[in-house]
């Protein structure tokens, strides 16, 4: 799921990691109980503070009806409650404002809620000058129930702005998040450039969440015929939404576009299928496409349990969202969720021991776990056989829920592209991190604040071109020919004409063992001679996928949002990892297109998972000192062994045969500087993120008994018959 970022938020969110760099006066005491004058703030505070920490946070401060007031490019003038004449309180946010000198000149200091039982330390800012108005549409706000073919009606709330006099495009989200929040104030901070630019914003809550009526269904499959009036689908129901809309909200110019992230980025697509004619654009953002292949569920057949566990609970266990808790352990701490997905056990243990019934998609996963009818019904990238509307696909390489859905629906939808509307975006991001204006992800440094590039750039002009009556000068110059990508190690943004470009060359990265147990060198020539690797795993003992301990999902302080990222070492010695390394690069080594892992190796047990992870390690010596012998991963991907015949249905790997393993890691565009060193390591565990294999073929891997789960010896071979090796999109 998404979380969107405000700007002020991620003020309060850096608090964590930036220290104050001016000493503060200490809070004045709070007053006794006789009520004391409000004093009138005084307009010298007025100005335009910077963030000392982030270039790109800037707020203005002035006095508006006797109070101070503050806003910033995606937050509306909000007035603030006065405490004395240096402190004020954003109250609804629980932030502080505290104004002070210091022989520089004056600065402000903003206290944030505090997380746990530690409050933030305050983020400094610096007045730079006088402070600077925004334009912000007066959106007025309204809610409707439209009734949709079959009876049922969906609740939608309408932000129209009262003050442009043009007609104007609806620009719609529908979603299962809930759209009481939507407000004026909530746009702006959501997608501040386009409520800038002027909709008709709707957004919409999909059947049987939060005020609409209906069954809500996990991402509901599409029916086949879209004329029969009574099957009713995600697409039929943005049909109907959009009839409705033309027809009874004035002042529209006739024109509709869809956005949405993830789930709502499904929703998106789910417009341009069979669209309504009205539909002109959409963007599909980190859309799911197909949750069995590749995106939030499973990936290539390995069940993803942490993630389809707490999800589904928090999607299933009512009409709003619930909370998902790994509950305390004796001392009173928060179980690590290592720990509490381990003592479990199978699918089947971890719902019988959940306070919840069975949920509906918890079922399916325990009855359907192969990719059967009940997933291909599911899957979007069967509909994608004609270009209908211009499509903006935008994805994260980093995106650890959806990264495949925009790549595979670009893919898809790319050989039928003749009239040139289908388009790309992709970059280093997390899970929909392009509404946020930083210039990092975790560790991982850009350079630039390229969320918000992107959304100048290319977003705002992509829906202004194709729904806009007379787009503005600045928006008129939509001049994406196909494809936008941010290439890291070099950070640059690259445009192609297809992706991956022409002279990108696949060429295989041969992983040479070492005839024992750790793994060996990679080389660009194959092996001569045999050479194996062996390592065994144990599903007692799996291999973490990211740092301990870990948060329920979507909890407070959850470090799933950035795990991609994470420095590799904290499992690089394990010897359930096997690793082959290239020696030290002496030139830049460019890699732009999808990686293919393919690997040959046997199992001593008739069950078994294959994780290859493509890793660039920074030198010792890196100027950034974060940095210094960093392994951070450029791609990864699982393979369930089960499924090496065919995901339809799950067969037993005969023990000790050798097996080839052929499969995506996926898309990237990456510089590997001179100085980096190329790994690859191969391991069988990911947990809990993905369940443990039993490594003992079981017909219903989700009913495993705990005598299955065995220790089993995996062998990786590179000789001149089973080449072992990791197919690289190479550019120079
Ligand atoms: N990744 C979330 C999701 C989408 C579809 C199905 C299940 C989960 C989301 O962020 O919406």
């Amino acid at each position: 799921m998404l979380r969107t970022r405000t700007a002020f938020a991620a003020f309060v969110l850096a608090f964590a990691v930036s220290a104050p760099q001016v000493a503060l006066r200490a809070q004045p005491a709070p007053q006794a109980a006789a009520p004391v004058p409000t004093p009138v703030p005084d307009s010298s505070l007025a100005g335009q503070y910077k963030s000392t920490d982030d270039p790109d946070a800037l707020l203005s401060f002035y006095i508006e009806d006797g109070h101070l007031t503050v806003e910033s490019f995606d937050m509306v003038p909000e007035e603030l409650k006065t405490v004395s004449s240096t402190d004020f309180d954003l109250t609804g946010r629980k932030a502080k404002f505290h104004f002070a000198g210091d022989e520089n000149g004056e600065y402000l200091s903003i206290s944030g809620p505090s997380s746990g039982s530690s409050p933030n330390p305050p983020a400094v800012f610096r007045r730079i000058g006088p402070p600077v108005h925004h334009l912000f549409h007066d959106y007025v706000r309204t809610e409707a129930m439209i009734p949709m073919r079959d009876g049922v009606k969906l609740h939608i709330v309408l932000l129209k702005p009262a003050d442009i006099a043009t007609p104007l495009p609806f620009l719609i989200q529908r979603t299962p998040y809930g759209c009481d929040g939507a407000s004026r104030a909530w746009f702006f901070r959501a997608r501040p450039e386009l409520a800038r630019d002027g909709y008709l914003y709707v957004c919409g809550d999909i059947r049987g969440r939060f005020k609409s009526e209906g069954q809500f269904v996990m991402s509901r499959p599409m029916v086949a015929d879209h004329k029969d009036p009574k099957s009713i689908d995600e697409s039929t129901d943005t049909y109907d939404t959009v009839a409705w809309l033309l027809k009874n909200v004035p002042g529209n110019n006739g024109r509709a576009g869809f956005v949405g992230t993830s789930y709502p980025g499904f929703l998106a697509m789910a417009a341009g299928i069979d669209p309504h004619p009205a539909v002109k654009a959409i963007s599909p953002q980190a859309p799911m496409i197909d949750v069995w292949m590749g995106d939030d569920f499973f990936h290539n057949g390995a069940f993803r349990q942490s993630y389809g566990y707490d999800y589904v609970y928090m999607m299933e266990s009512s009409k709003e969202d619930t909370d998902v808790s790994y509950g305390k352990d004796a001392d009173g701490k928060p179980v690590d969720g290592y720990d509490y997905f381990l003592k479990r056990g199978s699918f089947a243990q971890d719902v019988k021991q959940s306070d919840k019934p069975v949920l509906p998609t918890w079922k399916l996963f325990l009855d359907h776990p192969a990719y059967d009818s009940y997933w291909s019904s599911r899957g979007v990238e069967h509909w994608l056989t004609r270009v209908t509307v211009p499509t903006l696909s935008v994805g994260g390489y980093y995106d650890q829920e959806d990264m495949w859905g925009p790549q595979e629906e670009y893919e898809k939808l790319e050989p039928h592209d003749t009239s040139h509307e289908n388009f790309l975006v992709l970059g280093p991001w997390r899970h929909g991190s392009w509404s946020s204006d930083a210039r990092h992800l975790g560790n991982l440094q850009y350079g630039e604040p390229i969320g918000k590039e992107f959304r100048e750039q290319i977003e705002a002009k992509f829906f202004a071109h194709y729904l806009k009556d007379a787009p503005d000068e600045n928006k008129a110059g939509f001049d994406l020919e196909d494809t936008a990508s941010f290439e890291t190690g070099s950070n640059v943004w690259k445009r192609y004409r297809h992706f991956p470009p022409t002279d990108s060359k696949l060429t295989p990265l041969y992983l040479i063992g070492n005839n024992g147990e750790g793994g060996g060198e990679l080389s660009w020539s194959e092996s001569s001679s045999l050479a194996k690797t062996s390592y065994v795993s144990d599903p007692a003992n799996p291999v973490p996928y990211r740092h301990r301990p870990i948060q329920p999902t979507y909890s407070e302080g959850s470090q799933w949002y950035n795990w991609l990222t994470e420095d590799q070492r904290f499992v690089t010695g394990r010897k359930d990892v096997a690793v082959w390394k290239l020696p030290v690069l002496t030139k830049d080594l460019t890699v732009t297109g999808e990686v293919i892992a393919d690997i040959f190796a046997s199992t001593t047990g008739t069950d078994g998972d294959l994780v290859v992870k493509l890793i660039d390690q920074y030198p010792d010596g890196d100027s950034d000192p974060a940095m210094r012998g960093y392994q951070l991963m450029t791609n990864a991907e699982i393979f369930r062994g089960r499924y090496l015949d065919g995901f339809g249905k799950a067969h037993a790997i005969k023990a000790n045969s050798i097996r080839e393993y052929k499969f995506s890691l996926h898309d990237v565009d990456h510089v590997f500087k001179a100085g980096h060193t190329i790994v690859v390591e191969v391991q069988s565990t990911w947990f809990p993120l993905y369940d443990r294999n039993p490594q003992t073929f079981v017909r219903n891997i989700m009913t495993a008994k705990p005598k299955d789960y065995k220790a089993e010896t995996i062998t990786v071979y590179s000789d001149t018959r089973h080449e072992s090796n990791i197919e690289i999109p190479l550019v120079n």
